[in-house]
């Protein structure tokens, strides 16, 4: 076939751009590559490029010029100030009707305002959310793309055939418009820190309070793995008690400093959470306990004043892993729930257009939080697009309140031991509030009606009423 130019071109070869110029060309579509330091592009095309149809560019004119007309362009840069620039540098080289992709993880209002940007110059936008890693980029990823439909429509064979695939179902669909894509990769991101501390909460409780060493903790987590808590996590969560340090040949995790990193995805899914008034307490906490997990001088003097936990309770160990698993599970749903909750009100709030059932779609492959779980959230959600909370689900509520009781004992047990669960704690109290048809609210109203006047509406009779709570 005469040669037309290139269908895509990749900005951007750091892990994520490198691996998904792979993945494009794996498929047969024809790839231009840019990226800003020139010996990186050099390198690329010499090495894992070399013999593939991947065309290489070394400055953003000739990557431009290499591109079939109207363009597509995908940045894989670094999310923030990054972007803006690539977009300032690009605009002058682009036309009406190019479109431009950013596969980074930008915060989604600062993709609303560049698709406004780039909409007044006729020039079409996607944010477009990428799960899955580097192998991920490299072997199928979790794709979530939301902005132009028309822009969409022209890359989806690409991102369709580049997608991980479940059951002959692409993991990619169009999400919604704005910066729909980008909001729903926070959110996953916010589930995938919740998800992260309920398994660290775990092995804490089943190392400090339990004892269990390394290969007996990799057991656990492979029994898990066997269940209905099959999920990415688990899985690499098992693998990683099972790996050994070449240095001194103990289990390498227990090598590795205990102070959590974080790039600020899961932070912006809870700010955003609270300005929409959705609670997601378990995401919320799993933020917390990163964050004060990096107060590490701070922790080890507050401990030599005030003692480390040290557990006494001995528990029944066959029983309590019985428990953990069902308290697990239902901690697990807990933390979907919130984050689809989440989705659900910032569909309506930011006119996003949001199917959540296609959000469970596009996560059950690819993407860090992909799960057995998903097949049952995706089979209620199918039943009713608009759920508002998943426990209004009848199975999936009817599952998690056959976990009631073990989750409260694992509770109870991490209290006893006075080893940190909060993300179990937070989540079990989540439920419970959820279950209540009565919260005391109302002393809280009071309260802000006692000290300023805020006033308050009754049970009895409609209105906003004020008391001069001191006569
Ligand atoms: P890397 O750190 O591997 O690569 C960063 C890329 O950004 C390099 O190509 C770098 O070019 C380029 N870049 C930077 Br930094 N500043 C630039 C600028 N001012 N102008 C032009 N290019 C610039 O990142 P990555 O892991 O590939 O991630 C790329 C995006 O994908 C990020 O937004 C990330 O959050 C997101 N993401 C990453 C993962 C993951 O697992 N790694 C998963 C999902 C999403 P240079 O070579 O010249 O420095």
């Amino acid at each position: 076939m005469l040669y037309q130019g290139c269908e895509i071109g990749v900005a951007g070869l750091g892990v994520m751009g490198r691996n998904l110029a792979l993945n494009l060309d794996d498929h047969g579509v024809q790839v231009a590559v840019y990226n800003r330091t020139q010996d990186k592009t050099r390198e690329f095309l010499a090495g894992e490029a070399a013999g593939r149809r991947i065309r290489g560019a070394y400055d953003l004119k000739e990557f431009v010029g290499l591109l079939r007309k109207p363009r597509a362009l995908l940045l894989m840069v670094k999310a923030g100030p990054p972007v803006d620039q690539m977009l300032r540098e690009l605009l002058p080289l682009l036309e009406a009707g190019d479109l431009v992709i950013d596969g980074g993880n930008s915060h989604f209002t600062d993709t609303a305002r560049r698709e406004r940007i780039l909409a007044k110059k006729g020039l079409l936008y996607l944010g477009l959310g990428v799960s899955g890693g580097e192998k991920g980029a490299r072997f199928g990823p979790s794709l979530m793309p939301g902005g132009s439909r028309k822009g969409y429509d022209r890359v989806e064979p690409f991102l369709t055939a580049i997608a991980a695939q479940v059951n002959g179902e692409p993991c990619v669909t169009y999400l919604g418009t704005g910066a729909a894509g980008h909001y729903v990769k926070m959110v996953h991101n916010g589930i995938e820190y919740a998800l992260m501390q309920l398994l660290a909460e775990s092995y804490d409780l089943l190392k400090r309070g339990l004892g269990f060493s390394a290969p007996e903790l990799a057991q656990v987590f492979e029994s898990w793995q066997q269940g209905r808590l099959q999920s990415f996590l688990v899985e690499i969560t098992a693998r990683i008690f099972r790996k050994r340090d070449d240095l001194t040949g103990q289990p390498l995790v227990e090598l590795i400093l205990d102070a959590a990193g974080a790039k600020g995805t899961g932070k912006w899914s809870s700010w955003d959470a609270m300005d929409l008034m959705v609670p997601t307490p378990t995401i919320d906490v799993a933020v917390t306990m990163r964050d004060l997990s990096a107060h590490r001088e701070e922790r080890q003097e507050i401990a030599r004043l005030l003692g480390a936990p040290a557990p006494q309770d001995p528990a029944n160990r066959e029983e309590f892993l019985r428990q953990l698993e069902n308290a697990f599970f239902a901690a697990m749903v807990v933390s979907y729930a919130q984050g689809l909750a989440q989705i659900r009100q910032a569909s309506l709030a930011y006119h996003f257009g949001v199917n959540l059932e296609a959000v469970a779609r596009v996560w059950r492959g690819g993407c860090i939080i992909r799960a057995r779980l998903l097949e049952d959230i995706r089979s209620a959600l199918q039943i009713r697009t608009d759920l508002p909370n998943l426990l209004l689900d009848p199975h999936l509520g009817e599952m998690v309140r056959a976990c009631e009781a073990d989750w409260r004992a694992v509770v109870r047990q991490a209290v006893a031991w006075g080893l940190p669960a909060p993300a179990f704690m937070v989540s079990l109290a989540y439920y419970d509030a959820f279950r209540s048809p009565w919260l005391p609210a109302n002393l809280i109203q009071a309260q802000r009606d006692y000290f300023g006047a805020h006033t308050y509406e009754r049970l009895d009779r409609p209105g906003s009423f004020h008391t001069d709570w001191d006569d």
